[in-house]
């Protein structure tokens, strides 16, 4: 099965992104960079998917603070940016698609993905929020264009933590890039595998 992987581009001032770093060590995929803004980073993952025809889609972002893998299940219809991207666009209370459902569930199976990230020995857990910035616009649009267009693709969002060297002075969590990389790559495999999901209690909303 052919696996598409996107990580995002700096922003907020960084100099690196993990969800890059680590996506682009995952063997055996496809990995994209796609801008930190929005609407470009929708119209790249759009054009991504239709040159690379995967059965699975995995966008990957940064979620700063968060001390472990995050694999999410809602997309909300939400753009409400608190900072603004790196198109300098900051949109508040606007949809992401207008007129589209409130929200979409992600279609890889969250749990069996949790476990195989924890079963390679890296801390993961489900998240019920991938914010309202370009993450889960991203992510919305992801499940949009699945839910419209291409109904047999598999797809989800996974937020990784910050890596080591962008909270030396911080007192943040951080997690190294070839530690994120060994879960998107056991995430995938469970994306690719598992059929139905794993009925197990689990996720937070930070
Ligand atoms: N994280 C941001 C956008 C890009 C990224 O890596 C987010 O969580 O929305």
């Amino acid at each position: 099965m052919s696996v598409l992987l996107t990580g995002f581009e700096p922003f907020d001032g960084a100099s690196v992104n993990p969800s890059w770093e680590a996506a682009r060590r995952v063997p055996g995929v496809r990995a994209v960079q796609v801008p930190c803004a929005f609407g470009a980073s929708l119209e790249c993952l759009r054009a991504a998917v239709q040159e690379h025809d995967p059965a699975v889609v995995v966008c990957v972002g940064q979620a700063g603070g968060r001390p472990d893998v995050t694999v999410e299940r809602v997309a909300v219809n939400l753009d409400d940016a608190r900072i603004p991207d790196n198109a300098g666009r900051r949109p508040i209370d606007e949809q992401v698609v207008r007129g589209g459902p409130a929200a979409y569930f992600a279609t890889l199976p969250v749990k069996a993905c949790v476990a195989a990230a924890r079963t390679a020995g890296v801390a993961a857990s489900v998240s019920h929020s991938a914010g309202t910035f370009v993450c889960n616009h991203l992510f919305y649009g992801l499940m949009h264009l699945i839910a419209t267009e291409r109904p047999e693709i598999r797809g989800g969002f996974v937020h990784v933590p910050f890596a080591p060297a962008q909270v030396l002075d911080q007192g943040a969590p951080s997690m190294p890039v070839a530690t994120a990389a060994e879960a998107l790559t056991a995430i995938v495999a469970a994306a690719v595998s598992v059929n139905g999901d794993l009925r197990l209690v689990g996720g937070s909303l930070h």
